[in-house]
């Protein structure tokens, strides 16, 4: 199925009509093409957006509301095709899609529907000087985001919501690699109402399409998710021009296991932390550590549950570990596989990639878990983003917690421990943006969202998102 822009209200082919192969990760085959947008298209994008920006930031925040809601429900009528549509692109098992995903996204929308309304700016009285100042919160104008193809829809909306809720109009790029559900969102969008140039969804690769927009100097803030190396390119275009930017990188979480833990919890919890979405999500908890008193037995229970985790098509009802999302990512995980067992890192299980029956050309890899020898080799540094954890013992609570803050990354942390004094001590002083305590990837999203360190800059979620998708202009009036 071949896919358009979506500029002004319509669907249009790229200017230069330039096409990329999109691939199924399930079978390794194309199943379509989308447009190589350029300059012009972004431009277009703008152009259309800037042209809406004038009624939109003036609608009432009830009208704005209604629709966001209404594309949220709209998203949940359309439930299986979104999902179908999410898991054949991506390479996510269509439960997966169906039960998280696709429903997260159609929170996205209904939170941030209901949170504007909620969006309250603070006023101060000068006491002694009669004067009072109050701050607006006016919407940028249009604001530039760019989503990466772990969580397609997902983490698409979780940018676009807000910065629609806020009165601003959008230029967005989805990943090259899974263009699929955003196309499908735009009809919906038209479905709901939204108003023509409100959203432009345009597609095309990080290089040309998605520099564009973050070039383009009339768009004045970029949302980015993604790779930490195309962070800082990104933030080194947009800073000469004083963009606002929000950047969501990588991440390589610790999993710091107490021998006091409820065990059998943490047990369950730790092969989805590890392996949910074929480990390519940036809160995953790639790097185990282990009390000691507890290794070996953890070691033997983890690698028993781990090999029982069924790798198959993404459309199988049974599949735990679907394909990965293209065939250069596989190839950079096996690599890393290789570098693991060069650095004398025992491969316990997986390793190996996986041939699916009927499917033999599909990107599927075994859950790989290697027990490393110190924790400062490249596998227990660099993000791999695929189903392959490191684990390793620790001793004392010092030890793990130098460990654990030892790498170039701060995005989440997960704890898992029955003593209080100690969570409370650990949890201020791991250096991350989220610490998930005898949990993982537990999501209010009211809660601010994003990373320290290379993890990135600026936090999403809740008011968060709302403050980075207006600017505060304090207005100050003497009586
Ligand atoms: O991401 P990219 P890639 C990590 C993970 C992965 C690595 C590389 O380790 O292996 O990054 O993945 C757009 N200007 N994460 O190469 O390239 C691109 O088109 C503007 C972690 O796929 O960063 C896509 O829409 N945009 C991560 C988006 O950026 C550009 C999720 C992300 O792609 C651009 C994904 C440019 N110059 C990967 N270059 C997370 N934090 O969850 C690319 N893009």
């Amino acid at each position: 199925m071949n896919i358009k822009n979506y500029i002004n209200g319509k669907f249009v082919d790229p200017i230069d009509d330039e096409w990329i192969d999109n691939f199924c990760p399930g079978n390794g085959e194309i199943y379509g093409k989308i447009p190589n947008s350029s300059k012009k298209d972004i431009n277009k994008a703008y152009q259309a957006a800037k042209k809406a920006f004038p009624a939109w930031s003036q609608t009432t925040l009830e009208q704005r509301s209604r629709l966001l809601i209404k594309i949220s429900e709209l998203l949940e009528d359309n439930l299986q095709q979104f999902a179908e549509a999410e898991s054949l692109d991506n390479g996510k098992p269509i439960w997966l899609a169906k039960a998280v995903d696709i429903p997260r996204a159609a929170s996205n929308f209904r939170f941030f529907a209901n949170a504007i309304t909620q969006f309250a700016s603070e006023s101060h009285e000068s006491v002694g000087q009669d004067a009072i100042n109050y701050t607006l919160r006016q919407p940028i104008g249009v604001v530039g985001c760019i989503s990466p193809w772990n969580l397609p829809l997902y983490l698409f909306s979780w940018k676009i919501a807000p910065a629609l809720a806020a009165g601003n109009c959008v230029v967005a790029k989805p990943s090259e690699v899974t263009p699929m559900t955003a196309f499908l969102l735009a009809e919906l969008c038209m479905e709901a109402g939204l108003p023509k140039g409100v959203l432009n969804i345009v597609h095309g690769l990080g290089s040309t399409t998605g520099q564009a927009i973050v070039a383009h100097p009339d768009i004045k803030a970029i949302s980015f998710t993604g790779g930490t190396a195309t962070g800082a390119h990104i933030a080194k275009i947009a800073a000469p021009m004083f963009k606002k930017l929000s950047l969501e990188l990588g991440g390589k979480n610790p999993n710091i296991i107490f021998a006091d833990c409820d065990y059998d919890e943490m047990l369950t919890t730790t092969v989805r932390s590890s392996f949910a979405n074929q480990g390519q999500i940036c809160l995953c908890g790639s790097r185990i550590f282990v009390e000691a008193s507890i290794y070996e037995k953890f070691k033997t229970d983890f690698v028993k549950k781990v090999k029982q985790l069924k790798v198959g098509h993404p459309s199988d009802p049974k599949t735990k570990v679907g394909a990965l999302v293209s065939k250069p990512h596989l190839e950079k995980v096996l690599d890393y596989i290789r570098i693991g067992k060069e650095e004398k890192g025992e491969v316990l299980c997986g390793g190996k990639q996986v041939k699916v029956k009927g499917y033999e050309k599909g990107y599927y890899l075994k859950p790989t878990v290697i027990e490393v020898p110190t924790d400062d080799c490249r596998v227990n540094q660099e993000e791999i983003f695929g189903p392959v954890v490191t684990i390793m013992p620790f001793d004392t609570e010092d030890e793990v917690l130098k460990m654990a803050n030892k790498v170039e990354y701060g995005l989440s942390a997960t704890l898992w421990t029955n003593d209080l004094k100690r969570t409370m001590r650990m949890s201020k002083q791991i250096q991350a943006g989220i610490v998930w305590v005898n949990t993982w990837m537990m999501r209010d999203l009211r809660t601010p969202f994003g990373g320290v360190k290379n993890s990135g800059v600026g936090r999403e979620g809740g008011l968060e998102a709302l403050r980075f998708f207006t600017e505060a202009k304090n207005v100050c009036i003497k009586y």
